[in-house]
């Protein structure tokens, strides 16, 4: 048994019971107990507070767990970073006032910055030689340059949409971040081998993302041309028809370039095109 601490409430919390489902593990009653457990998986779920999921797994409370990489980064305890899962992107960037006219990072000398981020911003300023003052601040970071609070702030931005509606602007990126799988530094065993079970199944969810089937049948002596039009991650299915001079062709294409493809595809005279959607590709 192993067990995953996942985000109770929140922005990761739904990608994260997606990526379990994708690779066919639910957990019963998901919304509604603390912990609960999986008939298909030997795997229980502890929902906690993204804030609280490194501590929980650095001290073995739970085996592995999803976090944004900048609480990991911020609170400092020594995790296993598994597996960085492409999705939660965001990066945690200073602001100013939108009126301020700024120069360098050298502006924030002798400046107040709230945030819900110090670690991670003392150790930004030390590296950098800044001295300012670090006010923190659980919430509401945005509106603290408007109330007098601060002169600036380090937060959290993905559109940039929350700063510009509190007036300010985005003056220097300190780290990106995304979510990821994070483990128990030194897990072994049995729980080793379930980890390493959940990452290939995660990486085979992960592999068709963006990618399409595609099936269609094309005259014998066109076949060569169709292959170049859809070049494969492996040989593509060449199967004959019935009628005798005409194949079938299938494989994986990717899904930003398939109307291109399919357009040359008919051009050189393919017909029943059929286009599916992929779930996972097991390499
Ligand atoms: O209750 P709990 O403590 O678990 O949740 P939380 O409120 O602390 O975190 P939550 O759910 O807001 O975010 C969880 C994680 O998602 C963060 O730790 C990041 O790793 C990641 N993430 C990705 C984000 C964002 N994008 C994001 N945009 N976290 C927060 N935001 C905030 C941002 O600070 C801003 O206030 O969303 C607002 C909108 O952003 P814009 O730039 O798109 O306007
Ligand atoms: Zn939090």
């Amino acid at each position: 048994m192993i067990r995953v601490a996942l985000q109770a409430k929140g922005r990761l919390n739904e990608d994260s019971l997606r990526l379990f489902s994708e690779a066919g593990i639910r957990f019963e009653n998901a919304k509604r107990k603390l912990l609960s457990k999986s008939e298909d998986f030997p795997i229980e779920v502890l929902y906690l507070r993204d804030d609280d999921i490194p501590s929980a797994v650095s001290s073995g409370v739970a085996d592995i767990g999803f976090v944004g990489i900048n609480e990991i980064e911020e609170k400092g305890f020594d995790v296993e970073v598994v597996h960085k899962l492409g999705w939660g992107k965001c990066r945690i960037s200073l602001a100013i006032a939108k009126s301020e006219e700024y120069t360098d990072i050298s502006w924030f000398n002798g400046k107040r910055v709230a945030t819900s981020y110090p670690n991670i911003l003392k150790k930004f300023f030390n590296e950098n030689g800044i001295d300012a003052v670090i006010e923190e601040i659980a919430g509401s970071v945005e509106i603290a340059p408007a109330v007098g609070m601060a002169d600036a702030i380090f937060d959290i931005v993905s559109s940039g949409s929350t700063l510009v509606s509190n007036g300010l602007k985005e003056v220097h990126t300190v780290m990106k971040s995304e979510a990821a799988l994070i483990a128990t530094v030194g897990l072994s065993g049995e729980k080793r081998e379930l980890l390493e079970q959940l990452k290939f199944r995660f990486e085979s969810v992960e592999r068709s993302e963006g990618k399409k089937y595609i099936l269609f049948n094309i005259p014998n002596d066109k076949i060569d041309e169709a292959l170049e039009i859809i070049p494969s991650l492996k040989s593509p299915t060449l199967l004959p028809l019935a009628n005798k001079s005409w194949s079938s062709i299938h494989a994986v294409v990717e899904e930003s370039v398939l109307w291109s493809k399919i357009n040359l595809l008919k051009g050189i005279g393919a017909e029943d095109i059929l286009v599916l959607s992929l779930e996972m590709m097991v390499l």
